[in-house]
């Protein structure tokens, strides 16, 4: 594989937020007497939080207005918000730690690419503040996965040809995103495995290294 940089997912790969972002939407979903359950939770993976607030209303009885959408969406971040003071470095698993000092050894160059806004609050809950050469984030982007905004800017900040980008996901919406930047996309856990578009499922986050 003719690759020189690797652009990884946040939520669902790096660390697992996704939990957070569930039980956050579960709050508000309960007190607005909205059914949510971790299926539907599966499709806000990689989804921008207005968009994945339009989600859970489509079970709404009622309609509500912009104003209030967006008060839901700023109810729902500080709920998750709250949630992520948990986090420590103690979350970034050992072999995320040593899979991504690995590859870094072997001289590729390292970039989140994430719808999240909170991503550089994430970052530095697990310690990894300063780690990656480049960060593209949902304070980057005007559309989210599956477009391939997010993805072409992490490659532009790391001055790198997107043919020469590998991007691992655990969206399905994400390896769309790659895919529509000409990327090679890396599948792992979620529904990004075997959803028929990615070059290659990954087995663990370590496999990276036999296969990069
Ligand atoms: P925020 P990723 C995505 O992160 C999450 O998968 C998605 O569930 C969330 O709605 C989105 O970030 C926006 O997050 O509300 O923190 O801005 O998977 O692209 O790293
Ligand atoms: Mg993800």
């Amino acid at each position: 594989m003719n690759c020189k940089a690797v652009i990884f997912d946040l939520d669902g790969v790096i660390c697992f937020t996704d939990k957070y972002h569930y039980q956050a939407w579960k709050a508000l979903a309960d007190r607005l007497g909205i059914y949510f359950d971790e299926v539907i939770n599966n499709r806000l993976r990689g989804v921008s939080r207005m968009a994945s607030l339009e989600i859970i209303l489509e079970r709404a009885e009622k309609s509500y207005t912009e104003e209030e959408k967006l008060a839901f969406a700023e109810e729902k971040n500080n709920t998750y918000r709250n949630l992520l003071k948990n986090m420590s470095p103690a979350d970034l698993t050992d072999e995320v730690r040593e899979t991504l000092e690995e590859l870094r050894r072997r001289g590729y160059l390292l970039a989140i690419g994430s719808s999240s806004k909170n991503t550089r609050f994430i970052l530095g809950q697990i310690g990894l503040a300063t780690f990656f050469d480049a960060i593209a984030d949902g304070t980057d982007i005007t559309r989210s996965k599956p477009d391939p905004e997010v993805f072409q800017i992490a490659a532009q900040k790391l001055w790198m040809d997107p043919a020469l980008c590998a991007v691992v996901e655990d969206a399905k919406a994400g390896i769309q995103a790659a895919k529509a930047a000409g990327m090679t996309a890396l599948a792992l856990h979620g529904d990004a495995e075997n959803c028929g578009l990615e070059d290659c499922n990954l087995a663990s986050f370590s496999s990276l290294l036999d296969i990069l």
